[in-house]
């Protein structure tokens, strides 16, 4: 068993849509989604400052196929801001779907952040929505209350946690994941390619972290 060096006063836990919708049961489930839920409530407790986010789309969202006439859920199409899987309709505003899963037991955290609220754009990331430009405010929020780390915990690793871990670095602090916390929905090479950024970037990524 690896441990994270002690969390310091710089080191801010991440935990990304931890929701119904992407844990078994709900519309795109995540395999093993719900397993993440005990290992984040262990990790939590040992740091002083937590911000989660939801994915949190109003209905008819452009990244549904249910938006796109003749599309099916998981087709792959090109948007302005670059290729975008179509999802079937999921964490849609104020739904239970949304919803943070219920065994979720982290009432330290100080912020939650929802993204993907615009209707014509994606925003796998917690700080950037998908044209990489329009910020969510979490940078900000970091930076007032000097955080220098980020500790990355959630689904779908390959998705909103590669993303919320690039856009971390790209933003001026350094990512860790700790993959034993995530749990990935692996299409079409998803992983490997998430697994390759984070090397590329120097994302330390542990495999097993208690
Ligand atoms: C996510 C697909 C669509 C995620 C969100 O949280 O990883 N994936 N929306
Ligand atoms: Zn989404």
């Amino acid at each position: 068993m690896t441990t994270l060096p002690e969390p310091g006063g710089g080191d801010l836990l991440l935990i990304i849509d931890v929701q119904n919708d992407f844990c078994p049961g709900g519309s795109l489930p995540v395999p093993g989604g719900h397993e993440v839920v005990p290992v984040i409530n262990r990790l939590a407790g040992k740091f002083a400052d937590v911000v989660l986010t939801q994915d949190w789309h109003p209905p008819g969202h452009h990244s549904f196929a249910s938006s796109h006439p003749g599309r099916q859920p998981f087709d792959r199409i090109e948007t302005v801001h670059g290729p975008q899987v179509l999802w079937p309709d999921h964490c849609v505003q104020g739904t239970s779907g949304a919803a943070l899963h219920p065994d979720l037991h982290i009432p330290h955290a100080a912020l939650i952040i929802r993204k993907g609220i615009h209707k014509e754009i994606d925003s796998y990331s917690a700080f950037f929505e998908n044209d990489h430009a329009t910020p969510t405010g979490l940078t900000g929020y970091l930076r007032e209350r000097g955080f220098t780390r980020v500790i990355l915990v959630g689904l779908a690793l390959d998705f909103c946690v590669r993303y919320s871990a690039e856009d971390a670095v790209s933003s001026g602090f350094s990512a860790v994941v700790v993959e034993n916390a995530c749990r990935a929905i692996d299409v079409e090479g998803s992983l490997a390619a998430a697994r390759n950024s984070f090397s590329a970037l120097g994302i330390h990524c542990y495999r097993h972290l208690e």
